[in-house]
C-alpha cells in the first residue's frame, strides 16, 4: 500500500461507532503519558499532557486557544476517551492527534533519518518496516532518509550526522544516548558500549516513581529476539496498532538469516529461497546506495519479486557463480578426519565465502578449521556444525580455542587473524586448534 497519505489512519478512526463509554484504567493513563512524554513534543508542553478528559483543559491552559483545533482535539480525545478500550490503539491515537495538532499549527513535518545495519538482510528489513510503522502509525514525517553503519572499533555514531530538525532513528543497530535520537530499537545482546549507556537508556524507560519514562514509547531492547524485524513488528502491533498481517514471509526469514536457523546445510549453501540470495547481494553489496534500493522494497512486495527487479537479476548470476567456484575449491582442498574439516585455501585470495560449505560437502563433521587469505590478512576459521547430532554439552567452546591463539568469537563459531605475510604462523596455530579439537573425538 502506498503509506505516504498520513491522514489516512486519521480518517479511518473517525468513522468508528462509538462503543459503550467506561471508566478508563490508571494504566492506560500511564501508558498515554509515556506516548506523549518527551521526544520533539516537549516543546509545545505535551509532555504533561493528559489523554482521558485531560488533553484538551491541558491544551487550553497551555494557550490552543483557536476554535477549530481545539474543536478537533476534543473530537479526538472524545473518541480516545469514550471509544477506544485497547491501550495499543489508545498509543496509536495519542500520536494521531499530536500530529494533527502540529499540522493544524502550521508546523513543516520534517526528514526522518534512518541508521540501520548496514550489509545486513535484518538491518534492511529493519529500516523498511521501521519507515513502513513510521508512516501508518505516527506520521509525522514528510520524508525518509538513511545511513548504512558498520561496526568498528571506538565511537559509532558521530553527532554531526544526526539531524538537528527532524527525526533520527536507529535500528538494528546499537544504543546511542544522544538526545537528538527519537527512535531505537535493538536486539543485540551488546547494544550498549558501556553501563553508563544502559543506566542512560532504563533512566528513559521508567519514572523514579514507577509510571512509564519520556522514552518509554521510543525506545525498545530486547535481546531475546532473533531479529530485529520481527522485533519491530511486535512493538509496532502491540503499542501502536499497525496491521503486520501482510508481512509474514518477511518476519519468517528475518529470524532464520540473522539467527543462522538453517533448515539444513544444503538451504544455506543452494540458496533456493529469495530471502538467501537476497542476503547475498545484501551481505556483498559494495556500498550503502546498493542496500537502500532495497529497504522501501522490503516491506512492499513479496521476497520473490524483489529478487526479480532487474538492478538485483543483474547482480545475482555473477554471485552465484562466484559462489560455486568456493564450493568447487573448498571441496578440492577439504578433508575430514576424526570429526573436524580442514583446508586451506590461503593461495587463492578471497573476500569471503558462504561459511557452511564445509558441513554441505561433509555433513558429518563436528567443527571446521579453515585457513584463507585476504587482502589484510590470513585467517583461520573455526566453527562449530550447526546441524550436529551432538549434545550442546559435549562441544568445544570455540571462543575460548580462539582466544589463547589471540582470536576471539562465540561458543560456536570463533576466528584468528594473523598479518598478510605471516602465513606460516597461521598455518601452525590452525594445526594446533585441529589437533586439539580431534583429541576431543
Ligand atoms: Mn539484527
Amino acid at each position: 500500500m502506498n503509506a505516504h497519505d498520513g491522514g489516512k489512519e486519521h480518517r479511518e478512526e473517525e468513522e468508528q461507532t462509538p462503543a459503550g463509554a467506561k471508566a478508563v484504567g490508571a494504566d492506560e493513563d500511564a501508558m498515554c503519558d509515556g506516548a506523549l512524554g518527551g521526544g520533539w513534543f516537549e516543546g509545545r508542553s505535551l509532555k504533561k499532557g493528559r489523554c482521558f478528559g485531560g488533553l484538551d483543559r491541558v491544551l487550553r491552559r497551555e494557550g490552543f486557544h483557536e476554535d477549530c483545533l481545539l474543536e478537533e482535539i476534543v473530537e479526538i480525545t472524545r473518541m480516545i476517551r469514550e471509544e477506544e478500550r485497547d491501550g495499543s490503539r489508545l498509543a496509536r491515537l495519542c500520536w494521531l492527534c499530536c500530529n494533527r495538532m502540529l499540522e493544524l499549527e502550521g508546523c513543516a513535518r520534517l526528514n526522518c533519518r534512518v541508521f540501520y545495519h548496514d550489509n545486513c538482510f535484518d538491518g534492511a528489513c529493519s529500516a523498511s518496516l521501521f519507515t513502513r510503522f513510521h508512516r501508518e502509525c505516527v506520521g509525522t514525517a514528510s520524508s525518509f532518509d538513511y545511513v548504512g553503519m558498520k561496526h568498528k572499533a571506538g565511537a559509532l555514531f558521530e553527532e554531526s550526522e544526526f539531524q538537528g530538525d527532524g527525526e533520527n532513528a536507529i535500528v538494528d543497530f546499537k544504543y546511542s544516548p544522544s538526545p537528538k535520537v527519537t527512535w531505537w530499537f535493538d536486539h543485540h545482546q551488546s547494544a550498549f558500549m558501556n553501563a553508563e549507556e544502559e543506566a542512560n537508556f532504563r533512566a528513559g524507560q521508567v519514572n523514579a516513581d514507577g509510571t512509564p519514562g519520556p522514552k518509554a514509547m521510543r525506545e525498545f531492547f530486547d535481546p531475546k529476539y532473533t531479529s530485529c524485524t520481527t522485533w519491530i513488528a511486535h512493538i509496532a502491533s502491540t503499542k501502536f496498532g499497525m496491521d503486520v498481517s501482510s508481512l509474514t514471509e518477511l518476519l519468517h526469514w528475518a529470524d532464520i538469516v540473522d539467527g543462522a536457523k538453517y533448515e539444513s546445510a544444503k538451504a544455506a549453501v543452494e540458496m533456493e529461497a529469495p530471502a538467501m540470495k537476497l542476503t547475498m547481494v545484501i551481505e556483498s553489496a559494495p556500498d550503502s546506495a546498493l542496500v537502500q534500493k532495497f529497504i522501501p522494497l522490503m516491506t512492499e512486495m513479496p521476497l520473490q519479486e524483489v529478487l526479480d527487479q532487474p538492478f538485483v537479476q543483474e547482480l545475482i548470476g555473477p554471485l552465484m557463480e562466484r559462489h560455486w567456484e568456493g564450493v568447487e575449491l573448498i571441496r578440492e582442498r577439504a578433508h575430514l578426519e576424526r570429526g573436524v574439516i580442514t583446508f586451506d585455501i590461503t593461495d587463492q585470495p578471497t573476500e569471503g565465502y558462504n561459511k557452511f560449505i564445509p558441513y554441505y560437502l561433509h555433513p558429518e563433521g563436528t567443527y571446521n578449521v579453515g585457513l584463507s587469505k585476504s587482502s589484510f590478512r590470513n585467517k583461520i576459521s573455526v566453527g562449530t556444525n550447526p546441524w550436529t547430532k551432538k549434545p550442546a554439552s559435549e562441544l568445544a567452546n570455540i571462543a575460548e580455542i580462539c582466544e589463547r591463539f589471540g582470536g576471539g568469537g562465540h561458543a560456536r563459531v570463533g576466528a584468528i587473524s594473523f598479518p598478510v605475510e605471516k602465513e606460516d604462523d597461521a598455518r601452525m596455530a590452525a594445526a594446533q586448534v585441529v589437533m586439539e579439537l580431534r583429541d576431543r573425538e
